[in-house]
């Protein structure tokens, strides 16, 4: 999404990374490119002009510090100021619970803008974590609103999988009253809270109406939800597509409900950003969750440190990191790490690894979450579709095969890539990029010295042992280079966005 911000910052830094000393002018100079790349991802003007205020005031305030290159010097300042604009270091991200519960959520925002896919999200997210959740369907606009909730929230009672579990309160025959006599939603809360106290539940998730523009009906409804039920926290959703609109809206309601923050949503799609980084100077709400897709675990928290970062250049390793801690135990990555020192991997084991990082996300979102990666990807279409012809290649392998790929001769090459629609010459490259990742493993397992042995337990211990070498040199899969089709296939399309 920052993709076109994150080139603009670049060229602004290369210049300054190519001189030995920075005037005041260069930096006056610099801060005009960065306040057009600002406004042209949409920035709220008032916030890209104080921003890079700011960022001017601290530069020339500053002695360069004589160990540093001053192109970095300035990167370092426009990152804080950065990490400032986009909420601030430390805040609390994600759902802040009380105990005893149950948590009170609120869910508010436009039509459209994800309230209902959110709750899902939100459901699934404390159903991992063990918590029991009741979803609350307080939009009876119409009969299809609740439906819409209760299918959500049995698709994540049924999928998700994790110890707490995941409920819907609803009063389909109170659709038919809406309109007709105020506060019927906040009945319908009400009996969700009485209803959520009784089982015991650790979330109460309240689901509201939206309307196209904020209008005094749905405000009053609302403020009436707001104040009988007081909810521990307010959520606005907003729609990161919607740009300056949003921002706007958001301010509105936050004058109303004074929210605890905004959730920003489809934030995987094309948009230019500026939502996202005005939306906490315009409103004073900081953004605690975004969202990156329709699917119910693309959700991820906010924090201002780490997209700073992703905007920037500098990757999201910490995130990165987190999301394979959702997907692989600590024993697994242990038991990987340790076949993989060997040089022992299988194919069933990379299988598994291959499917795990999948469940992870869209391979190009990931990528673009390692330092110096994402704006490379800018222009590349990474095909998800060669990663499903890697998978059905594995899939027509016998388990011996998969065991040691070296047996792997030509009649079974030919047999192996009937089978899975592919090519011999595909089943090769596989098989022998495989080796080469092994090897490759194992040398660096052997490698010794401290440093090394110490980087290498602690990316098993985290779970990227499962991860890095499906990242860095998986088979069928090449990532350097990135523009450049992989040697015996080509990975990587080469795709020309249209310039807006
Ligand atoms: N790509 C993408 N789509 C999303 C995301 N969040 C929600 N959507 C889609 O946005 C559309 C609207 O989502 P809803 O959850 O129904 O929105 P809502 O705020 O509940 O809408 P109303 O109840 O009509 O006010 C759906 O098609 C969702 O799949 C996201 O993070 N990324
Ligand atoms: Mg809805």
């Amino acid at each position: 999404m920052f993709e076109r911000l994150s080139d603009g910052f670049n060229g602004v830094f290369r210049k300054l990374s190519g001189r030995a000393e920075i005037s005041e002018a260069n930096v006056r100079e610099a801060m005009a490119d960065v306040e057009n790349a600002l406004l042209e991802a949409d920035v709220h003007y008032d916030v890209a002009k104080s921003f890079c205020k700011r960022v001017l005031e601290d530069a020339v305030g500053q002695e360069v510090t004589k160990s540093l290159k001053p192109g970095q010097e300035v990167i370092g300042i426009v990152h804080k100021r950065l990490v400032e604009l986009l909420g601030g270091e430390g805040q609390p991200a994600g759902i802040m619970e009380v105990s005893p519960g149950p948590t009170i959520v609120m869910m508010s925002g436009l039509q459209g803008s994800g309230k209902t896919t959110t709750c899902g999200k939100l459901a699934a997210t404390l159903k991992k974590q063990g918590k029991s959740v009741v979803l609350a369907a307080a939009d009876l606009q119409r009969p299809a609103a609740v439906e819409q909730l209760q299918t959500v929230g049995a698709q994540v009672q049924a999928e998700v999988s994790g110890a707490g579990s995941v409920e819907v309160y609803a009063e389909p025959d109170k659709v038919a009253a809406y309109g007709k006599a105020v506060g019927v939603a906040v009945k319908v809360c009400q009996n969700a809270l009485k209803h959520a106290k009784k089982s015991g539940a650790d979330v109460l998730i309240l689901d509201t109406a939206g309307r196209l523009h904020v209008n005094a009906e749905l405000m009053d409804e609302l403020n009436r939800v707001n104040k009988t039920l007081q909810p521990h926290q307010v959520f606005l959703v907003v729609d990161a597509m919607t740009g300056q609109d949003a921002v706007n809206s958001a301010k509105e309601f936050h004058d109303q409900l004074s929210i605890d923050g905004v959730i920003l949503t489809k934030f995987d799609s094309d948009t230019r950003g500026g939502a996202a980084l005005s939306v906490k100077e315009v409103t004073g709400a900081p953004i605690r969750f975004i969202g990156t897709g329709e699917k119910l675990d693309a959700i991820e928290p906010f924090h201002a440190e780490r997209m700073a970062g992703r905007i920037l250049g500098m990757g999201d390793v910490v995130s990165l990191v987190e999301k394979a801690q959702e997907e692989v135990s600590e024993e697994e990555a242990e038991s990987l790490r340790q076949k993989m020192a060997r040089g022992e991997m299988g194919m069933d084991d990379f299988l598994k690894q291959l499917k795990t990082l999948r469940r992870m996300g869209p391979m190009k979102q990931l990528l673009g979450m390692l330092p110096g990666v994402g704006s490379a990807l800018k222009d590349v279409n990474i095909d998800d579709k060669e990663l499903d012809r890697v998978e059905a290649t594995i899939n027509s392998m016998t388990a011996a095969e998969r065991r040691k790929p070296d047996v792997i001769d030509n009649s079974r090459r030919k047999r192996i890539a009937a089978g899975s629609g592919s090519e011999t010459t595909r089943v090769s490259q596989l098989v022998k990029q495989f080796g080469a990742v092994n090897k490759l493993s194992k040398q660096m397992a052997n490698l010794g010295g401290a440093g090394k042995a110490e980087a290498i337990k602690a990316m098993g211990a985290d779970g990227m042992g499962g991860m890095m070498p499906g990242l860095g040199g998986m088979p069928g899969f090449n990532t350097k280079g990135s523009t450049k089709a992989a040697a015996g296939g080509k990975r990587f399309k080469q795709r020309k966005k249209k310039r807006r």
